[in-house]
């Protein structure tokens, strides 16, 4: 599984940094929405869920958090700590976040609005959606 970080290029002088995001140039998407979650308790594990078709830009703009990615084959874990670095998420992937740390805010450009029915929750559903997405056959192997 390929991870997609954008760097986005920060505008900065003496008097600080400053970073500008356009749909379409910097995000690869329409903006529909933005969120963030910021306050995240210590061990909290926040996602556990696939989308079937929303793209996201997931940015750390403070302090520092882990999102794991797995596409059902494979997963990846990637440390967002800088507010100039976006993770990209597609479609089909399971998410969790994680390791929050307490002043960490983590902000979301989502290509569409919150809409229930694009979320997958339950995991062997989520592989399930892969597997007749991939058009491949699904089979099960019985262990033993
Ligand atoms: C995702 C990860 C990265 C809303 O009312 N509007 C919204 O746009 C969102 C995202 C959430 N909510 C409400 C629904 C729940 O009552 O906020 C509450 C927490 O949402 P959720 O449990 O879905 O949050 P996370 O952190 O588990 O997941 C969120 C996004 O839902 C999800 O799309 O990819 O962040």
């Amino acid at each position: 599984m390929q991870v997609i970080k954008y760097m986005f290029q920060p505008h900065g002088d003496e008097r600080g940094q400053l970073i500008s995001l356009e749909e379409f140039k910097d995000i690869p998407f329409r903006i529909k929405r933005v969120y963030y979650m910021y306050d995240t308790k210590d061990g909290v594990i926040r996602g556990h869920h696939a989308h079937k078709s929303l793209e996201q830009i997931l940015v750390c703009i403070h302090g520092t958090c882990k999102i794991k990615l797995d596409n059902g084959i494979e997963t990846k874990v990637v440390l967002l700590e800088k507010p100039y670095e976006g993770l990209y998420i597609a479609s089909n992937i399971w998410r969790e976040m994680y390791d929050f740390s307490p002043d960490a805010v983590l902000l979301v450009f989502a290509s569409e609005f919150d809409d229930e029915s694009d979320y997958i929750r339950d995991y062997e559903e989520f592989l399930r959606y892969n597997y007749d997405l991939s058009g491949e056959e699904l089979k099960i192997v019985n262990g033993g």
